[in-house]
């Protein structure tokens, strides 16, 4: 209760922020993404990580204006750098499932980039494995339509949701996000070992891209180069950054 009268009060008072965590390739090395994550600056708290007040957001719908504002500040922030100078990369924004449920996430998407100018192909949304697996008509014909408006698609946390792979080809997805519970054993424990390899080439026989999650030391990083997993994301690269800092960063890394 306490949180939801505060989370309401955060939004409208600003108090809320995203930090950014970058994307890499891993055949260049160069910064191709920014993942948006949510923050909250609270005025007696302190800095709180979303698993404090996202479980809230959600029980009480504030997650769909708070998504759209998430919408809004990830695109504008993502044209400052382009206009800055900053080289291209994708602005990948994560999808609540009740986005989809409750709120309008098309045109949501639409006036986000209309507000911004941001070009559509340097928007990426992270869906989860939880909002595919509805698989009722007005998932699928959302994101049919978001897909027809040139944006990108990912499965967030891949693998640790639902094995139903029948999705991936009904819904037009670009990348796989391959969940960090696997990557972080996978030097350790072959199951895990097995199965990353296997996402890696199911993903290139479907044509879709990969990115590691939770690579956090350079053991990980070499053994995902020589299994061709496209991107990567971590603390070996960078934790999420406030919005200065992450510029500073790509400015360091080009
Ligand atoms: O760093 P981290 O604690 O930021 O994020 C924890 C979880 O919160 C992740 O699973 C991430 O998907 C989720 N999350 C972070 N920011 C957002 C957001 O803006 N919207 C939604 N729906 N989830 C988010
Ligand atoms: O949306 P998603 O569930 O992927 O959220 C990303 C979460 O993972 C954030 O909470 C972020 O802080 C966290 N994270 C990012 N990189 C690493 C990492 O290398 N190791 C661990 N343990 N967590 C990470
Ligand atoms: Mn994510
Ligand atoms: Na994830």
């Amino acid at each position: 209760q306490h949180i939801r009268v505060g989370l309401r009060r955060a939004l409208e008072h600003g108090e809320l922020a995203l930090h950014y965590q970058p994307q890499i390739s891993l055949s260049s090395g160069a910064v191709i993404g920014a993942e948006a994550l949510i923050r909250w600056n609270h005025p007696e708290l302190g800095l709180l990580l979303p698993a404090t007040f996202l479980p809230t957001a959600e029980e009480s719908g504030l997650i769909v204006p708070m998504g759209d504002w998430v919408l809004q500040e990830a695109c504008r922030q993502a044209v400052e750098w382009l206009e800055a100078g900053l080289p291209e990369f994708v602005m990948a924004v994560n999808i609540s499932a009740m986005q989809f449920t409750r709120g309008d996430l098309e045109q949501s998407v639409l006036r986000a980039l209309a507000d911004s100018g941001l070009p559509p192909a340097l928007l990426e949304l992270e869906l989860t494995e939880s909002i595919l697996i509805q698989d009722t008509e007005k998932v699928l014909e959302t994101v049919q339509r978001l897909k027809s408006h040139g944006l990108m698609l990912s499965i967030d946390d891949f693998g640790t949701g639902y094995s139903s792979l029948s999705y991936l080809k009904r819904f037009n997805v670009d990348k796989l996000k391959i969940d960090r519970s696997f990557i972080c054993d996978m030097i350790n424990n072959p199951n895990d070992a097995t199965i990353v390899r296997a996402i890696i080439q199911m993903a290139r026989n479907l044509n879709l891209k990969t990115i590691a999650e939770g690579v956090e030391d350079e053991h990980l990083l070499s053994f995902l180069r020589l299994q061709y997993c496209d991107e990567g994301q971590g603390y070996y690269f960078s934790r999420p950054l406030p919005a200065d800092e992450f510029a500073r960063y790509v400015a360091n890394n080009t």
